[in-house]
């Protein structure tokens, strides 16, 4: 392998070269699934940034079109930055996204096909009354972006946009009747302290019982409301869960679902800018994250590419309604191959059991760890308040008691490199908590490169279940993580040496006293898609 493409992904969606940021305007329309992104046509370094467009009939293949948004106005001169897709009545798709100004402001506009019936959607053409919102003059012309998809209630279209007031991050309501004149209400939809610029936002119903998804205009007793906010301070998400009334249009998040920095996260890792949007084929609402590289602007540059999007996750309400699922797409199941299976092994202290018959590199993996007692878990320190920093110390080389235990993922066969995700069990004051942890900071022989310690608390019954399942998706230069069925998911960018040039292995292994039984592995080499962008 050319040392520059070692850490192309074999499965996730990337156009061959250059810089990719976040995902813009997913939708399905006519048949086909349409994903847009943030995009430099020029360089492996952000700026330029266009709408690049593909297409797919699958989510898993994709056909690269033109890009679809491109500066060519005064509203967008500057650059074409994030937005959404809206289906309006009549099948007829607009987007909207945030145009820079000559002045670099930031503006909204609308874009709609230029042809409905081309079944592609190639062309885009940006109506002369652009642009339809534009920053008032208390409001900060730098942090007013990113549209998301509007709901229609009450007579009105609405839509969000990002921003902040000083330190307040804040998502800005916009009504409109006829989807080209909007006023801001008077009202923010909602607001937190301190948290600074709100980045891509994104609003919508969620069924309290069940795995269906809803179109986004869907209202009623039975469902509750996601705002997920990205913060540009620190590159993380949080998303609350509460109730949206649309006469007042207010959204309370329910007083499970903390505000701010200790909100819930899609994922613990390296995963922003993300965007759901409904797929009326199947019923569900899918999530697409954007992942950015943990190397460094030069390796990029030599690379001739950054950024990948994650897989697409199929995201719902737990039972419980206090936190999300996610769980990658079935299409991914399609690229399969070989397949090894391992069952009832047990684990002590100090094992490592490796996963053969299958290329490590490029893997997904499923396995359900169990034990017998909680007896040996830790005691946990109530100060112990961020997850982070907790692996940071106890990383998978820390012996302990119920754990950790886990999977050793792009591991050169010494261990010189790997990657642990990884469970490990506390006993609280009076109820068990469980780490999950996804540890970079042994991933790579190469000390230029970003490993922090990813990791994420996991709300499960463990002392009745005493059972924890885990997948992998593992692609080369990423690795996707979903604890106890998508209750914590952490992404982790990773650029092994040694196990990216073929002394690429999988482990299970366990390093607390208490035995662990790895109940079923079941593991699978990932094919390529036949048509990614090429
Ligand atoms: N990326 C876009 C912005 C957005 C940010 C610019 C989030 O619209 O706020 O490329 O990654």
């Amino acid at each position: 392998t050319n040392v520059e493409q070692l850490y192309r992904t074999g499965y996730h969606f990337q156009p061959p070269l250059h810089w990719i940021n976040d995902p813009n305007g997913p939708m399905h329309y006519n048949g086909l699934y349409h994903l847009f992104y943030q995009y430099n046509p020029k360089g492996a370094v952000w700026g330029n940034i266009v709408w690049a467009h593909s297409v797919s009939t699958d989510l898993i293949n994709w056909q690269a079109l033109e890009p679809a948004i491109y500066p060519t106005e005064p509203f967008d001169i500057n650059g074409c930055w994030s937005g959404s897709a809206t289906i309006l009545p009549g099948n007829k798709p607009v987007i909207l996204y945030t145009g820079i100004d000559p002045q670099n402001r930031q503006v909204q506009n609308y874009a709609i096909p230029a042809n409905l019936s081309d079944p592609l959607l190639r062309k885009w053409v940006k109506p002369a009354d652009n642009p339809i919102a534009v920053p008032e003059a208390e409001m900060n012309a730098s942090a007013f972006r990113d549209p998301t998809t509007a709901w229609f209630s009450n007579g009105h279209w609405k839509i969000l946009v990002g921003s902040k007031r000083k330190h307040r991050g804040m998502a800005f309501l916009y009504r409109s009747l006829d989807f080209v004149h909007w006023i801001k209400a008077k009202h923010p939809l909602h607001s937190a302290a301190n948290t600074g610029m709100w980045e891509c936002p994104d609003f919508y119903p969620v069924p309290v019982s069940g795995k269906q998804g809803l179109d986004t205009s869907v209202l009623g007793e039975n469902v509750k409301h996601v705002l997920k906010v990205s913060l540009d301070l620190t590159r993380y998400e949080y998303y609350t869960i509460g109730k949206y009334s649309p006469d007042q249009d207010r959204y309370v998040p329910d007083n499970t679902s903390a505000d701010g920095w200790a909100g819930l996260r899609y994922d613990y890792g390296n995963f922003y800018a993300s965007k759901t949007f409904f797929d009326p084929v199947k019923n569900r609402r899918i999530l697409w994250g954007w992942a950015n590289e943990s190397d460094t602007a030069d390796d990029d540059v030599q690379k001739g590419w950054a950024g990948i999007q994650l897989i697409p996750r199929t995201v719902w309400l737990d039972t419980k309604g206090k936190q999300l699922l996610q769980w990658p797409i079935e299409e991914l199941d399609s690229l399969r191959g070989k397949n090894v299976q391992m069952s009832n092994q047990q684990l002590k202290l100090g094992d490592r059991v490796e996963v053969n018959g299958i290329d490590a590199s490029q893997a997904d993996v499923e396995v359900t760890f169990s034990f017998s007692s909680l007896d040996k878990a830790e005691q946990f320190d109530p100060s112990w308040v961020d997850a982070q920093q907790l692996c940071g110390q106890k990383g998978s080389t820390v012996q302990g008691g119920l754990g950790p235990f886990g999977l050793l993922t792009l591991a050169s066969a010494n261990l010189e490199e790997f990657t642990p995700v990884f469970f490990r069990v506390f006993k609280g004051q009076n109820k068990y908590v469980v780490l999950m942890c996804s540890d970079a900071s042994h991933s790579s022989l190469k000390d230029s490169t970003y490993k922090p310690s990813f990791a994420g608390f996991v709300d499960v019954d463990i002392a009745n279940d005493k059972k924890l399942s885990l997948r992998s998706l593992i692609d080369n230069s990423v690795v996707e993580s979903f604890g106890a069925g998508g209750k914590t998911c952490i992404t982790s960018r990773v650029y092994p040496t040694l196990a990216a040039m073929g002394d690429t292995h999988l482990y299970a292994f366990n390093n607390g006293s208490e035995p662990i039984v790895m109940e079923s592995l079941n593991a699978w080499s990932m094919n390529k898609p036949l048509k990614m962008n090429n």
